[in-house]
């Protein structure tokens, strides 16, 4: 398998997971101004939406979205553990979950990206973010490790990588403890700080 992926991406959150389950793979860096791959490609040949994450199947088949790559290698390469049995309430709540990160905090974020917002729309921007950060907040007021609970699942590294923008946008996580103490915790894991440092994010310890 090949991930394409930009350091610091959504696509760190595939990447995380492919390291928890110990799977071989090959990364590709895409530059996401020009759509070429590290290795001179055209990325829109092989992904036509352009944007990463996209994973590169053994057998040439491309498959795109985060929500649907990491579901994917939980429910393949390691059924029930990153991920519940699908047709459990469990995993149609964490289904739920991927897409509120996907659909609604990744994009509250997404929007901060632009660098011609006016003062005015940023304003909006960061108030609509955080009242997406307050409901992520309130699902850790019970004392769970992990968003889906007591076990590490799919949804933790893409919620870990949205909250690693958050310094980048000049939003202080320190407001929402609890996420603060996620991003720390989930940063602990092995899988984590390898997929970190292989992006160049990160030094080797
Ligand atoms: N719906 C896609 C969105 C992926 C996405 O927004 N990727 C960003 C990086 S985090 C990207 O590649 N942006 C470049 C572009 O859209 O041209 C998913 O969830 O996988």
């Amino acid at each position: 398998m090949k991930l394409f992926y930009a350091p610091g991406a959504c696509s760190l959150a595939p990447h995380i997971v492919l390291r928890e389950l110990g799977l071989p793979f090959e990364l590709e860096a895409v530059d996401l101004k020009t759509k070429k791959t590290a290795s001179g490609a055209d990325f829109v040949a092989s992904n036509p939406k352009g944007y990463v994450p996209a994973l590169q199947l053994d057998g040439g088949e491309v498959l795109t979205e985060g929500v649907a790559i990491v579901q994917y290698l939980a429910d393949k390469h390691g059924p029930g553990t990153l991920a519940p049995n699908a047709g459990t309430v469990e995993r149609a709540r964490l289904t739920a979950d991927l897409n509120f990160l996907s659909s609604e905090l990744h994009k509250a974020f997404g929007q901060l990206f632009n660098p011609a917002l006016t003062s005015e729309a940023r304003e909006a921007a960061l108030a609509n973010l955080g009242r997406k950060l307050d409901v992520m907040e309130q699902a850790f007021s019970d004392g769970r490790p992990y968003l889906a609970g007591p076990d590490f699942t799919v949804v933790d590294p893409y919620l870990f990588v949205i909250l690693s923008w958050a310094p980048m946008m000049g939003i202080d996580l320190a407001c929402w403890p609890l996420l603060g103490a996620f991003s720390e915790r989930v940063g602990t894991r092995a899988s984590v700080q390898a997929s970190m440092e292989a992006e160049g994010l990160r030094k080797a310890a």
